[in-house]
């Protein structure tokens, strides 16, 4: 079981590196971090789980959060009147996005910094994704929402790129071109 102790944080190297490519069939290790990943996000969407165990909630948790530099994300999320979103994704990409941006009001926040960071973080409205699941089959999705911004903040982990990376320094609530504001609520 993943705990608030097993996450790296800001500062540590596997949060900068580019990830590797995961192979097929997948070794017991990496099949059991996938599940681990997918766990932690379940688990800290449940107050009582929490609150036993200490846990940050989050909507997703990527492989090098816990120091493995594996292309390997969990997302978990669950929105009034959306689909839940429920996936392991393993060698993920984008494969087409809008031209459309979007941004979280609120700012974006992570497991791997403890601090809050203010400002917009720029990212695509709409994304088709490709990756591969557990058993190594390839699926297709178009996200949007807050399940596309989530998946773009998991994949930059898989990239070394932190979500602040993207916040204008000067002006960090300054309006983003062609984007609509997502409120979380
Ligand atoms: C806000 C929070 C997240 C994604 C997008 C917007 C996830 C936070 C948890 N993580 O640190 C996962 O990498
Ligand atoms: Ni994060």
């Amino acid at each position: 079981m993943i705990l608030m102790e097993h996450i790296v944080r800001e500062g540590h190297a596997a949060l900068r590196k580019r990830a590797e490519e995961v192979p097929f069939p997948l070794s017991k290790a990496d099949h059991q971090l996938s599940e681990d990943l997918l766990n932690y996000v379940i688990n800290s969407q449940n107050d009582d789980i929490c609150e036993q165990y200490g846990l940050r909630p989050g909507i997703g948790l990527a492989a090098p959060q816990v120091d493995a530099s594996k292309r390997i994300f969990a997302l978990h999320i669950t929105e009034e009147d959306r689909e839940p979103l429920s996936i392991i994704a393993i060698n993920p990409k984008i494969v087409s996005h809008s031209v459309e941006k979007t941004y979280l009001t609120a700012g974006e926040g992570c497991l791997s910094v403890d601090r809050e960071v203010e400002g917009y973080v720029p990212r695509y409205a709409r994304i088709t994704i490709k990756a591969f699941d557990l058993e190594g089959k390839e699926f297709k999705k178009r996200l949007k929402g807050l399940a596309a911004i989530a998946f773009q903040h998991e994949l930059d982990h898989l990239n070394g790129v932190m979500f602040y990376d993207h916040i204008d320094k000067d002006s960090p609530f300054k309006e983003i071109p062609n984007a609509i504001p997502f409120e979380r609520e």
